[in-house]
């Protein structure tokens, strides 16, 4: 529907996991990238960002861009999650519409669902019950995203699309322990523990089961869907199955080769038991992921060992 051939594709947060995965990913297609460093261009400057666009004039906009983190992160800095992805977005978006842009894809996260949604969770579950309290912040500020994509489509008919990756891993992740995700966390605890002969601390119970879906194909969806997606409903990017942190941590311990003792730490928060989404209307758009999670754990970890040398 959308040929992205011939075009200039600015991605936002080309620097992070997920922006510099379709940034690769974009190098497959017969397009420009336009890119902008933190020195260059303040996202969070609504002048610099409106300029920056006048001057650059993109065809098509990816919203990658976001303050991101994992549980603890999301806990503990609830201004930053709320303000600053507030603020991103609504200027990216804002500054798209004053220039233009014919396409842009703004992305979400699976958090902005209710704390107890039906499982897989479909895309009608969205503002239908309270949030899990640990990421409201993050969440309420990624509704936003959405509602103002639907909102500009709307009342000017603007191409704006949403996409909500599950929880993503991949090359490039951040391997901070306190504000990391669980995937990255996982793989350093467990390289760590196994250079020391040492236990793996897992947080929380290990009951809560989560999907995790690889940055490459998480890409590789974002650009299915700016090829083959135009409508004002929000799209699921999921994997497509969970699995427990209990089982997570098995798995990157055999990804490793560790098999050490596991504990916990009962004083760091579960958050949402479950958070498995129904990702039917992507693949009725023809697309499904390609990369399976022991194989992608194993290329995380590749980079991991590339990134600490
Ligand atoms: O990935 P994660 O931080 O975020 O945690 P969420 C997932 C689960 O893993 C939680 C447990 O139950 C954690 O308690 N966990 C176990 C750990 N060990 C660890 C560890 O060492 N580090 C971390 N971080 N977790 C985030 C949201 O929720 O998901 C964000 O806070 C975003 O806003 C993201 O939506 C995708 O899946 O709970």
């Amino acid at each position: 529907m959308f040929d992205l051939s011939g075009k200039r594709v600015f991605v936002a947060g080309h620097r992070g996991m997920v922006g510099s995965a379709v940034v690769r990913r974009l190098a497959g297609e017969n397009c420009e990238v336009l890119t902008a460093g933190r020195a260059d261009l303040d996202l969070m400057d609504q002048a610099a960002v409106r300029g920056w666009m006048a001057r650059e004039k993109p065809d098509v906009v990816v919203v990658a861009a976001a303050k991101v983190g994992g549980i603890l992160a999301n806990n503990t800095y609830p201004a930053d999650f709320l303000y600053n992805n507030l603020m991103i977005e609504a200027n990216l978006i804002e500054a798209s519409h004053r220039v233009d842009v014919g396409k842009l894809l703004f992305l979400g996260s699976s958090c902005i669902y209710p704390k107890f949604a039906p499982q897989p969770i479909t895309e009608d579950a969205l503002l239908t019950g309270p949030l899990e309290p640990t990421n409201e912040w993050y969440a309420i500020a990624k509704i936003a995203g959405i509602k103002l994509c639907e909102s500009y489509r709307v009342q000017y008919g603007s191409d704006y699309i949403s996409g909500m990756p599950t929880n993503l891993y991949g090359p490039g992740d951040n391997y901070n322990l306190e504000t990391s995700h669980v995937m990255p966390a996982l793989i350093r605890k467990v390289h760590n523990a196994k250079q020391s002969g040492g236990t793996v601390e897992v947080w929380g119970t290990g009951t809560p089961r989560r999907e995790f879906l690889h940055a490459d194909d998480c890409a590789d969806a974002c650009v299915h869907l700016l090829k083959n997606y135009s409508a004002q409903e929000h799209v699921n990017i999921g994997f497509g199955s969970d699995v427990s942190i209990l089982e997570l941590t098995q798995l990157v311990m055999e990804v490793i080769g560790y098999d050490g003792e596991i504990v916990h730490d009962l004083s760091k928060p579960d958050g949402t038991p479950r958070k498995l989404m129904d990702s039917t209307r992507l693949h009725n758009l023809g697309w499904k992921p390609k990369i399976a999670l022991k194989d992608g754990i194993a290329d995380a970890y590749s980079h991991f060992l590339q990134e600490i040398g």
